[in-house]
């Protein structure tokens, strides 16, 4: 969980080294390798994957992955490309780094429940490797790296903090039902249920993260729990980023109702952002000011039976079964 983590403070710590000005002592970084030569290799490498790997899938629907033996009939995990039936393989086209990825993830269950946008928290439990391909002597040969395990997740995951290949792909799965066991603890049934199969570029890239090499595709299998909804404007003090929510959910912030909302670094240059009213550069989900008029919008939205603003630290208390969120109204 630390590891995906750590993918958000690395942009903040970005941010706040282009945000200050050049200095004499500035170490020389080794550039990353242009976005679209990597790609092309891993592209090839998921590719090689997906056609000399299998699934198994228990009662509990934990996936395991195996490489198909010689003369093995096993089916390939491409195979369930566009499949009528599940598992489903099919891919988003995502368009940053001034190229075009194709993000493939493979549906074993949709869910039932909700669906989290790109920037909620969610509860998923993970099991997470890493690809490497070597070739020596004209033999290529492809090794997958198991990283990291989540079996039962204790805390919800902002996915804004996320590697993009999560960003992506988790809004298009559902979370299920919920029921008690005996010991009181939460049962989940009928969850979304996942792969998701990321070129480096949508990882980590040339940063690694911990065990991870540097380029290195990634494999996750995931099922999704539960989804919390995030309120996200914050600001930066001392480099250190401070929540300063205006009181708008991020969900509702998503303008185009896409199920999703970006950065201006996360999109390609010269696109309009949809979800970014004011066009200043900032979306509105980050924007305390969504419409530019110099009045903070955490102070304009109003509550529409008094059509007074909302006192804002004022959070309503809900009927049992029901959260309170910081838009002031109860959600089941
Ligand atoms: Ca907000
Ligand atoms: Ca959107
Ligand atoms: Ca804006
Ligand atoms: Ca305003």
């Amino acid at each position: 969980m630390n590891k995906i983590k750590y993918s958000f403070i690395v942009v903040l710590t970005v941010f706040s080294i282009i945000s200050c000005s050049k200095k004499d002592d500035e170490v020389e970084i080794v550039p990353p390798k242009p976005y679209d030569v990597q790609y092309a290799i891993d592209k090839v490498d998921i590719q090689e994957y997906l056609k000399n790997n299998y699934i198994t899938v228990d009662a509990e629907y934990n996936v395991t992955v195996a490489k198909i033996p010689a003369g093995g009939t096993q089916p390939n995990i491409l195979s369930y490309k566009d499949n009528a039936a599940f598992p489903k393989l099919l891919s988003r086209l995502v368009k940053v780094h001034e190229i075009e990825y194709e993000l493939y993830y493979l549906v074993i269950r949709e869910g039932t429940g909700e669906k989290p946008m790109n920037v909620d928290g969610v509860l998923a439990a993970y099991s997470g490797s890493y690809l490497k391909t070597t070739a020596a002597e004209g033999v290529s040969t492809q090794t997958s790296t198991h990283f990291e395990t989540v079996m039962n997740p204790a805390s919800f995951m902002d996915l804004f903090g996320t590697i993009r290949g999560w960003k992506e792909i988790f809004p298009q799965f559902k979370t299920g039902t919920y029921s008690s066991n005996a010991d009181g603890s939460v049962k989940y049934d009928n969850y979304g249920v996942g792969m998701i199969f990321i070129p480096s570029g949508l990882g980590y890239y040339s940063g690694g993260s911990n065990s991870i090499p540097s380029y290195s595709p990634l494999v996750f299998s995931f099922k999704l729990y539960e989804v919390k909804r995030l309120d996200h404007e914050y600001k930066i003090i001392n480099n250190q980023s401070v929540a300063e929510p205006d009181g708008v959910l991020s969900m509702y912030e998503d303008i185009d109702g896409d199920g999703y909302v970006w950065t201006a670094s996360e999109l390609n240059k010269g696109v309009v952002n949809p979800d970014d009213t004011d066009g200043d550069g900032i979306p509105d989900f980050l924007d305390t000011d969504d419409d530019g008029d110099n009045y903070t919008t955490k102070l304009e939205i109003k509550n529409p039976a008094t059509g007074k603003p909302y006192p804002f630290d004022q959070i309503p208390t809900c009927e049992s079964g029901k959260k309170n969120y910081l838009d002031k109204t109860c959600h089941p």
